[in-house]
Formats: C-alpha cells, sequence, structure tokens
C-alpha cells in the first residue's frame, strides 16, 4: 500500500492527472468483443490484430505482475486559443493540438518509471501509449479511470472523455483499482451526430464509417465520404462535443496540448506548399503527423472542395499539374465540386 501511496504521490507532483492499477493477467472477457468487431470487418486495421497479445499482457512481458494505468487531460478552454484565422482553413480534432500526446504520455511514463527503479531497483518495466498490443480503454476502465460512454470513449467525471492513456507493464505487485460504479446516461446524443454513422447501439462501432478512420485511410474515398469530412484535416470530435458528460469539466493544467506553432485552424495554402523537410519539421511533434505529408495535403484539397470558396481556385489549378496522380484526381474533384457539380 505504502508503494502504491508514494507512486500515486509523484504521479501527481508530475503533472499526471489520472492514475490507477490492476493485476496483469488475461482479459479473456474482451475475446469476444475483438472478435465481434473482427468478424464484422468493424476494426480500422490500425489496432494490433493478433487478438492474444491484444487480451494476455503476459504475451508482451511474460514476468509483467501489475500494470499502472496513467490518464492525461487535453481539454483547452477556447481563452487560452489564438484568433488568427487563416482564409482557408482546415481543422485538427483535440486530438492533435500542441504537442504530440504519444510523446507526452511516454515521458510521463518514463519519469514514472525513474521514480519507481529509485524504490523497487528490482524494478522492470514496458510503457506504452496508443500504440501498445494491449485495449488502452479497456485497461483505463478497469483501473477505475473512467466508465464506457455510448460513443465508445472513456469518460472520467473531472475531465469527461477528454484524456489520452498510457500504461506501464511491471513486475512488481502493486495492490489492484476496482473499476467505477458510474455508467453513460444513454442520452443516445452521439449516436445520431456521429457523421459516418459509425456508432451503433449497444456499445457497437464501426471504426470504418468514423471520419477519424477516413481521414487516415490510405484508400480512396467515395464521393460520398469526402463531403462528410467539411474541412477535417485530422480527426473528428464530433462524438465528444455533444456528451453531456463533457459539460463543465477541468481544463487540462499542462501547456502541452494547446496549439502553438501549429494552429488548430491550418493555413491550407501553406499545407500545400510545405516541402517534405517544412512539414518534418512542423508536424513530426504533433499526433497528426504520423500519417504522412501526403495524407494531409489530401484532407486538404478535400476540406477545399467542401469550403467551395472561389478563392481556392488558382491553388487548385496548380495542383492539377501535381506529379502526383491521386492529388490531381483530388484536385480536379475539389475544383467540380467548387463549380457546384456535386
Ligand atoms: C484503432 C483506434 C482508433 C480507430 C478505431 C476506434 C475504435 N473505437 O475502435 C479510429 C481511427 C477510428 C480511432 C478514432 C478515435 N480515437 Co482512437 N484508438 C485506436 C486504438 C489504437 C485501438 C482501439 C481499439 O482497440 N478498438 C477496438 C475496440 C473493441 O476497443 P475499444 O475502442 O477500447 O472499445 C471498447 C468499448 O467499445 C467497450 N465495449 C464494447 N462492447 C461493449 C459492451 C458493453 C456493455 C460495455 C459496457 C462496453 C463495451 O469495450 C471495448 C474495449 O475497451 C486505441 C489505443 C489502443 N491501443 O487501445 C486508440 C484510442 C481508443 N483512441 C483514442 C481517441 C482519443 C480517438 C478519437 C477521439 C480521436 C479523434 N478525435 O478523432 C477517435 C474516437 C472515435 C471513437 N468514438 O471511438 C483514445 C481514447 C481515449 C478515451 N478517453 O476514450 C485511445 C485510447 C488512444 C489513447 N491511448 O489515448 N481510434
Amino acid at each position: 500500500m505504502q508503494l502504491k501511496t508514494e507512486i500515486t504521490a509523484y504521479a501527481k507532483a508530475i503533472g499526471i492527472d489520472l492514475i490507477g492499477f490492476i493485476k496483469a493477467e488475461p482479459f479473456n472477457e474482451l475475446r469476444p468483443i475483438l472478435e465481434d468487431r473482427k468478424n464484422k470487418g468493424h476494426l480500422s486495421g490500425f489496432e494490433e490484430a493478433d487478438i492474444e497479445l491484444r487480451i494476455n499482457p503476459l504475451k508482451t512481458m511474460e514476468n509483467a505482475k501489475s500494470i499502472i494505468v496513467i490518464g492525461q487531460a487535453y481539454y483547452i478552454d477556447d481563452t487560452r486559443l489564438s484568433n488568427e484565422e487563416p482564409q482557408l482553413y482546415g481543422e485538427l480534432a483535440r486530438t492533435a493540438w500542441g504537442r504530440d500526446y504519444h510523446i507526452v504520455l511516454k515521458e510521463k511514463l518514463e519519469a514514472l518509471g525513474k521514480y519507481i527503479e529509485g524504490l523497487e531497483p528490482k524494478l522492470e518495466y514496458k510503457a506504452f501509449a496508443d500504440t501498445g498490443p494491449l485495449v488502452d480503454r479497456y485497461l483505463a476502465y478497469r483501473a477505475g479511470l473512467g466508465w464506457y460512454g455510448y460513443n465508445n470513449a472513456l469518460i472520467n467525471k473531472d475531465y469527461g472523455s477528454w484524456f489520452f492513456i498510457g500504461y506501464m507493464l511491471t513486475n512488481i505487485e502493486i495492490e489492484g483499482d476496482a473499476p467505477l460504479e458510474d455508467k453513460c446516461m444513454g442520452c443516445r446524443g452521439c449516436i445520431e451526430a456521429c457523421p459516418g454513422k459509425a456508432l451503433e447501439e449497444g456499445q457497437g462501432f464501426n471504426a470504418k464509417k468514423c471520419l477519424s478512420y477516413l481521414l487516415q485511410t490510405k484508400e480512396e474515398l467515395t464521393e460520398e465520404e469526402r463531403i462528410k469530412l467539411g474541412n477535417r484535416l485530422y480527426g473528428c470530435d464530433i462524438c465528444q462535443q455533444v456528451c453531456p458528460h463533457n459539460k463543465g469539466i477541468k481544463e487540462a493544467t499542462s501547456e502541452d496540448f494547446v496549439p502553438k506553432e501549429l494552429l488548430y485552424k491550418v493555413n491550407i495554402e501553406e499545407l500545400l506548399k510545405l516541402t517534405n523537410k517544412e512539414f518534418q519539421k512542423l508536424f513530426s511533434t504533433n499526433a497528426s503527423g504520423w500519417r504522412g505529408k501526403k495524407i494531409l495535403q489530401r484532407n486538404a484539397i478535400i476540406a477545399l472542395g467542401n469550403l467551395k470558396d472561389k478563392r481556392a481556385i488558382p491553388l487548385l489549378q496548380t495542383l492539377l499539374e501535381d506529379p502526383r496522380e491521386d492529388i490531381r484526381a483530388y484536385a480536379r474533384w475539389a475544383l467540380e465540386r467548387i463549380a457546384g457539380k456535386w
């Protein structure tokens, strides 16, 4: 108990918003959920494909005894945002505001690991945020960080669903926490508001219909899908924005998730003219950068079509000469959309 209290206190001191603990044991109860999604073809393909690895922490670290799960709040109030609004802009979802959360959470976990090593020199650990094999939301649910919403998000009473999840498998025994009793109020607001109709009754979810997926996939997008994207460049927040559990919640205290060099309203003209080096500089520490320049530029071209702003025509016309065939095709589509064809 002493160890757990000390770890928790240190976590708070270094700005970790939420922390909980669970035993590292197979989570067999997850198997039917994952198999069902897989059989229906509703997984995104971005998650670990091997179900055994997803449900059994011992396959990743055979001497694991406990899992420390952390949550990092990322809601930033409008008053902390720049008023700058480029003429033609595309929007980043909150997940891509400020510093890349993968980096931020990894730093927190590493700092925590170092601290625990000082208390328990035999400590071994493996830390992950988002890209690890296990199911992050389930770990956070089991560790008492929140409850599931109909929007599939894990929701916390203080921070709503606006928190990222990270975890650390460790070889030390720590007493586990229990899941919360709280529940989603079941208003169905998210199910109705989801622009892609990805959310289904009974906590179902078809990732392939989620706008967040469409903005990341390298597959060619249909006309209908392109139109649904609006002027989004990366991520979609609608199912969280409409959630009543997200009203009156606490802001992120750290500055990490305040957009700085890269505003959340991204200047599309600039984005479309970036060299590889400039892209690297601006996007390598942003969560939207992992999919590469071409996907973000594709989304920017679709956004120009959807904005239906004639000022975009000269820019789109230059892209008709782009060496990349698919970029030329999306530019043609955007010009037709501005001309009123779609
Ligand atoms: C692949 C992926 C995606 C895919 C697929 C999303 C999905 N819902 O499966 C896409 C690209 C669409 C996506 C989008 C987003 N993502 Co994402 N994503 C992931 C990733 C890598 C794997 C998700 C996964 O395993 N899906 C499979 C399903 C089965 O798992 P699940 O989502 O946890 O589903 C749970 C519920 O459905 C619930 N459940 C299912 N049936 C039932 C039945 C009952 C009765 C109950 C109570 C519960 C229940 O249990 C499941 C197991 O936990 C995780 C990180 C990770 N490694 O886990 C991040 C993660 C889920 N994403 C995250 C975020 C922030 C987002 C976005 C908000 C980003 C954005 N702004 O666009 C959206 C939200 C979309 C949504 N409503 O889910 C956060 C969520 C944080 C939170 N507080 O919930 C995570 C955890 C990343 C992180 N480490 O912080 N994402």
